[in-house]
């Protein structure tokens, strides 16, 4: 069997230095990730319908939490997303891979072992203190699973920053001559500023990391309080890190909505300039407020002005591009294929997650919620829309390129409706959840919570439910799906002027840009076929 125009499958287990194949290598990754953690997810769930731990021990259920936040954030959002950069940039600016291949395929081969280190953990000694791990929970809890879980979650960190890198490198030295910055398309501003974020911050979760080890290991008091050590110092590390993480996990998402909005309206991006930069500084902005998740760890009260302050005010850069989303939209020819309504889910629900996220930068609103329920609702809908959504939307738009096969529409929008419905059920109660005074992070509650907890479980098995439309759905498509044209959604940006799937080196010749990426509606796509504007580099399909 082909898969691509001439890889053969077993290429996708191979030390390969195809950025096409590491892009692929890497979504699939995640994607098999993503059913774990969903899996722990649906079990912590399965323990929450009923107050009493009845379906795993506290210690167990404690592990699950743990295990579910890492995987979700390190082994499914991080690789998808390094994982689209790498199939799109080289063919978005013109290039014929990478500008260091060896280096991607390193980074790669780095996160299967992470994932099995990590999963590994569980049946030795399940980690206890969920993904922050902070001390001194995380050094008293049993040194093997923490020490393991460390190990992972480094391992995971430098694939990260190898990653960044070359993303960094190739996006600023690899564009064919005729593009200009200003003529990118946003998805490649977006992996400057995540790249940017990522080479800045998680050295400093490593360092983190790597003392908190010390202390594990070697009986160190870096931030253990009974040799004299500072745990407040390791939050201030750890977050320094893990908020704009944050954004490292949505901006390539961010990206992604600008390239899908645009093309499935049919309308050119509304403020192009303002999405590009506002990358940029929702990238510093992100690097100041990382102490807006201490607010209760007794920082005194001028400090928490500033980190209020500066967290309300990303929600303008935020909020910039939402607007320059919805302006796209509106009067738009909208086709409202799977991809498009993945798009509005995302949007809709991140910014009910933006809201919940501007109330929670209140300090006195956040003493009230801190470590409850509604903590977990808002990061959720932040996280769960902008990577589920997003994700799947990348996804639906970009498969045929990808496999050169159609996905089946009906199917796509199945799965849609499910995940909207599911998502949506299982976490908004916990916004009044968290309001009513719900702890998060535990195994038992108080009697009074059942019904909105019973609810939200229901929502949880629905999502479970709807991978299984989306599943079937890949997989078939893949192998006897209708096949896709070079260009199915006569979009204009590069990577649709060659063949699906691209063949090894990408372009025939290279792409020469007659128009800007989104200038649909302008003439070119009402009169002309893209297709033909670009004639001269799309090769003849092959037979
Ligand atoms: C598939 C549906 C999902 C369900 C049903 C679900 C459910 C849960 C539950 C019940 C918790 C425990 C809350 C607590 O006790 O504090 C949790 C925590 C968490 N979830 Fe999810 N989740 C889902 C998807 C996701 C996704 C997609 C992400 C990120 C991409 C994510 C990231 C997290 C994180 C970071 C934590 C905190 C872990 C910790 O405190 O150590 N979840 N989730
Ligand atoms: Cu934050």
């Amino acid at each position: 069997m082909l898969l691509g125009n001439e890889r053969k499958w077993t290429d996708y287990f191979t030390f390969c230095t195809d950025h096409k194949v590491i892009g692929i290598q890497y979504l699939v990754t995640a994607f098999f990730f993503y059913l774990i953690g969903g899996a722990l997810a649906t079990a912590m769930r399965t323990e929450l319908a009923t107050p009493a731990p009845d379906v795993v021990t506290p210690d167990v259920y404690n592990g699950l939490l743990t295990l579910h936040g890492t995987v979700m954030l390190f082994l499914w959002i991080v690789p998808a997303g390094a994982g689209l950069a790498n199939y799109l940039i080289p063919l978005m600016i013109g290039a014929r891979d990478m500008a260091f291949p060896r280096l991607n395929a390193i980074a790669f081969w780095m996160i299967p072992p992470s994932g099995i280190l990590l999963i590994s953990s569980f049946f030795y000694e399940p980690p206890q203190a969920g993904w922050t791990s902070y001390p001194p929970l995380s050094l008293t809890t049993g040194m093997l699973g923490e020490g393991i879980w460390i190990l992972s979650v480094l391992l995971g960190g430098t694939a990260s920053i190898l990653g960044g890198l070359n993303f960094l490198v190739t996006i600023l030295k690899m564009r064919v001559p005729s593009m200009p910055l200003t003529k990118m398309p946003l998805f490649c501003w977006a992996m400057i500023a995540t790249s940017l974020l990522i080479l800045i911050s998680t050295p400093v979760l490593a360092g983190a990391l790597i003392l908190l080890a010390f202390d594990l290991i070697a009986g160190t008091a870096f931030f253990n309080p009974t040799g004299g050590g500072n745990p407040v110092v390791y939050q201030h590390m750890f977050w320094f890190y893990s908020h704009p993480a944050v954004y490292i996990f949505v901006l390539p998402l961010f990206g992604a909505i600008s390239e899908v909005v645009s093309v499935h309206a049919r309308k050119p991006i509304f403020g192009y300039r303002a999405i590009a930069y506002s990358s940029i500084v929702i990238s510093f902005l992100g690097l100041i407020v990382w102490a807006h998740h201490m607010f209760t760890s007794g920082t005194p009260p001028w400090l928490r002005m500033f980190f209020m302050i500066t967290t309300m005010v990303i929600a303008v850069p935020t909020g910039i591009k939402v607007f320059g989303w919805v302006a796209t939209l509106w009067r738009g020819k909208i086709a409202f294929t799977s991809a498009m309504l993945f798009a509005l889910g995302f949007i809709s629900l991140f910014l009910i997650g933006g809201i919940s996220g501007v109330m929670l930068a209140a300090v006195p609103f956040d003493i009230h919620v801190h470590d409850t329920y509604f903590v977990v609702a808002h990061f959720h809908y932040v996280l769960f829309g902008a990577s589920v959504f997003g994700i799947f939307m990348a996804v639906y738009h970009w498969f045929p390129k990808m496999t050169g096969r159609m996905m089946n529409e009906f199917w796509g929008k199945v799965h849609f409706a499910l995940s909207f419905i599911g998502m949506n059920l299982t976490f908004m109660p916990m916004h009044e959840l968290g309001l009513r005074g719900m702890n998060r992070r535990i195994a038992l509650y108080d009697p009074q919570f059942t019904d909105l907890n019973v609810i939200a479980t229901i929502g949880a098995y629905v999502m479970a439910v709807s991978t299984i439309p989306f599943l079937i759905n890949a997989v078939w498509s893949w192998r006897y799906g209708e096949k896709a044209p070079a260009n199915p959604w006569r979009a204009l940006t590069l990577e649709w002027q060659t063949l699906s799937p691209p063949h090894i080196e990408n372009f025939e010749e290279l792409p020469e840009l007659i128009t800007g990426p989104y200038d649909y509606g302008l003439g070119y796509t009402a009169e002309r076929d893209p297709e033909e504007l670009y004639a001269h580099a799309v090769p003849a399909p092959a037979s």
